[in-house]
């Protein structure tokens, strides 16, 4: 346990984190990360060098106080429907129970996003026997609503499979759009009641630049990669995502939790190792951004580290773009 916490180190060092999604829950910070394994085999542009096999969930009473770490709360060898590769999760709190959204390869190697769920918000967490019906790709970010509405976002490109996809069906070939043609964008679904299903099949969400122009595949600054996460402030809507091959966190604004949303600019700029992937929280009157980097591990792309830092606002609503090694 990390007897003090500074902004910008790792929250903890016993043990690899990374794919943070913080949320305030009973007035404590909990995070829910990816649990990197500690292991030197080989590396591709398919992503099998993060090959993780359980979660951990952290918590902090305050940024004064050491983040805890509650230990194991799911492991790959009680998710019957997955093979492999435990990524990106993320909780959300709804009914009196806490859900854990997680994606996994299924027994045909192809990425589907599962559910668990605990009356505790540092779990353990029981999954159900199977992946959410109509799940595909990676990276899950749910949103509960000031309605009481719960939206899970999700997608990411290359080892994410989510160029697959484009016809509604997986195309295990299929490649992503041309550079002059409309990006992928991630999907969102509404959640049925219980959490545990989708209420609709899932669609794509457009961002757009200034002028409402669908922001190309070919415009790797600005178009969306992997790593989605939606948060609400002052009545908008931010979505904020990973651009993978230019390894910067970049945002964009609507009024609508499904979009279109109108992209706005960087939020961080990028980290040592490959991926970045961050989520975004208020904690009483202040924000913070959740993020991770590879310093810990001397650069090793998929032995990475949980990180925070305060993020600000300007008056009209941007955010302000964080350098976290100045
Ligand atoms: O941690 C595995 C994958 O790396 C995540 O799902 C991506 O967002 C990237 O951080």
């Amino acid at each position: 346990m990390e007897k003090t916490l500074k902004q910008n180190e790792p929250l903890v060092k016993h043990i690899y984190t990374a794919d943070p999604s913080a949320h305030v829950f009973d007035g404590k910070i909990y995070i829910y990360p990816s649990h990197d394994i500690d292991h030197d085999g080989p590396t591709n542009d398919n992503g099998d060098q993060y090959a993780m096999e359980d979660y951990h969930v952290l918590s902090l009473d305050g940024f004064d106080s050491p983040c805890v770490d509650h230990g194991e709360v799911l492991h790959l060898k009680d998710i019957p429907w997955a093979k492999q590769q435990l990524w990106a999760p993320d909780a959300a709190f709804k009914n009196n129970t806490y859900y854990l959204f997680f994606p996994a390869r299924d027994h045909d190697g192809i990425f589907r996003l599962g559910v668990a769920t605990s009356p505790n918000p540092a779990g353990p967490f029981t999954t159900q026997e199977n992946y959410i019906p109509g799940s595909f790709s990676i990276d899950p970010a749910v949103l509960v609503d000031d309605d009481n509405r719960a939206f899970i976002y999700f997608g990411g490109l290359w080892g994410g499979q989510l160029e697959k996809w484009q016809t509604g069906s997986f195309i295990p070939d299929a490649e992503g759009p041309a550079e002059s043609e409309p990006a992928l964008g991630p999907r969102i679904a509404e959640l049925s009641e219980d959490m545990l299903t989708f209420k609709e099949d899932p669609k794509e969400i457009s961002i757009v630049d200034e002028n409402g122009q669908p922001i190309l595949a070919g415009d790797e600054e600005r178009r969306f990669f992997e790593g989605p996460w939606v948060h609400k402030y002052n009545g908008y809507y931010y979505l904020s995502y990973s651009t993978g091959t230019t390894h910067c966190i970049v945002y964009a604004m609507s009024k609508n939790p499904e979009g279109p949303y109108v992209y706005k600019g960087k939020i961080l700029t990028p980290v040592l190792g490959w991926t970045t992937h961050h989520s975004i929280v208020q904690f009483e009157d202040k924000w913070y951004l959740f993020y991770h980097d590879s310093s810990l591990s001397g650069g090793v792309n998929h032995k990475r580290s949980v990180k925070f830092t305060e993020l600000k606002y300007n008056e009209d609503g941007t955010i302000q773009t964080i350098d976290p090694y100045k």
